[in-house]
């Protein structure tokens, strides 16, 4: 009997649903080649669900995601809600709700593209950090208006964060760069420094601690010099955004949030936003959503399969099929093609 898995999928906002129905046919096609099966579960949740029901999600929907082996999201984010409604209303509370502390973010340089040589990992911490809902805002409407934001970091959240770093470092080059700003913020950052010192000592990988404003200008002078990051939530976010541009698009860029205990699903999401501007035109790059698919099926055991699906991703690329963010003319649609036709080769 073939092994069955069941995924859920949230298509969300913008041109969620013209890239996730990509990776899907991509998944689909693995299935049949590769003896396995995949009962997607759609999820019509996302702006539109806010917009009739007043959340991004049902009152039950996390306890609805926790029966499946994984989930699978497009994009999040409208231009008539508010931004930091929509990410707390459905993506975070799952990263938070299933534990999902590892953002794992790799970079590649494409093939056929001007632009550096790059193979970079992000680990990016996905649980707390600069992402938090202590603080508040008061004196609205007067002179003395002000909001604070607090920061929250703990000795468990950094050291497991990077311990999974420093393992992924074991199998790569043996060093981790860790993002800091402990000149400028001088609490939590002298810790963060701290605790990841103490892992990578204990776990065998050198740590280059460096200066958050001198990492982004080594990305973009140096980025060969880099290979697996840790850093904090935010600066995570940003680090990879930058390492998917200098690539060559944001539409690039996988990543899979990860509860590395297995404890409860994992998700998948490419990192481009909703990019209202450009959805409902079938130009949408689908890159990044396919390869996150990729990495869902490497962390469901299908690794044959996600072998299989990156190199087809990279191959459509290889052969000059490109959407318009990196140069090219290729539809949504047409580039899934060329990625299903290399699937059978
Ligand atoms: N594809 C996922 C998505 O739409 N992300 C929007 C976003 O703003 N994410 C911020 C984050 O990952 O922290």
């Amino acid at each position: 009997m073939s092994t069955s898995y069941t995924v859920d999928v949230i298509a969300g906002d913008g041109i969620g649903p013209e890239v996730v129905p990509a990776a899907i046919a991509c998944v689909d096609r693995l299935a049949e080649l590769h003896g396995f099966a995949v009962d997607w579960r759609e999820r019509d949740w996302g702006s539109e669900h806010h917009r009739r029901h007043g959340a991004m999600m049902p009152e039950d929907g996390l306890e609805q995601l926790r029966t499946g082996d994984a989930i699978f999201l497009g994009a999040v984010g409208a231009p008539d809600i508010p931004d930091h409604v929509t990410l707390w209303g459905l993506l975070i509370p799952i990263r938070r709700a299933f534990r999902q502390y590892v953002n794992l973010r790799p970079v590649k340089s494409l093939p056929g593209r001007p632009g550096p040589e790059l193979d970079m990992l992000i680990v990016r911490e996905n649980v707390e950090g600069e992402y938090s809902e202590i603080g508040g805002r008061y004196g609205q409407g007067t002179p003395d208006e002000a909001a604070i934001q607090e920061a929250v970091f703990t000795r468990r959240g950094i050291e497991r964060v990077t311990r999974f770093a420093a393992e992924r470092a074991l199998e790569r080059s043996g060093t981790i760069v860790s993002a800091t700003k402990s000149n400028g913020i001088i609490h939590t950052m002298p810790f963060w420094d701290e605790v990841v010192a103490e892992v990578a000592a204990d776990a065998g990988v050198r740590v280059d601690s460096v200066l958050i404003d001198a990492l982004a200008a080594r990305f973009v002078l140096a980025p060969a010099s880099i290979d697996v990051v840790v850093a904090s939530n935010l600066f995570g976010d940003i680090l990879s955004d930058l390492g998917a541009a200098i690539a060559g698009s944001i539409g690039i860029a996988p990543s899979a949030n990860l509860n590395p205990e297995r404890e409860f699903p994992s998700l998948f999401e490419p990192v481009h936003g909703s990019a209202p501007d450009i959805a409902g035109r079938g130009v949408a790059n689908p890159f990044a959503a396919i390869w996150s698919a990729a990495m869902m099926l490497e962390h469901l055991g299908e690794t044959d399969a996600a072998a299989a699906l990156e190199r087809a991703c990279f191959g459509a690329l290889a052969d000059g099929v490109a959407t318009a963010d990196l140069g090219g003319e290729a539809t949504t649609a047409e580039f899934t093609q060329a990625v299903l036709g290399r699937l059978s080769d």
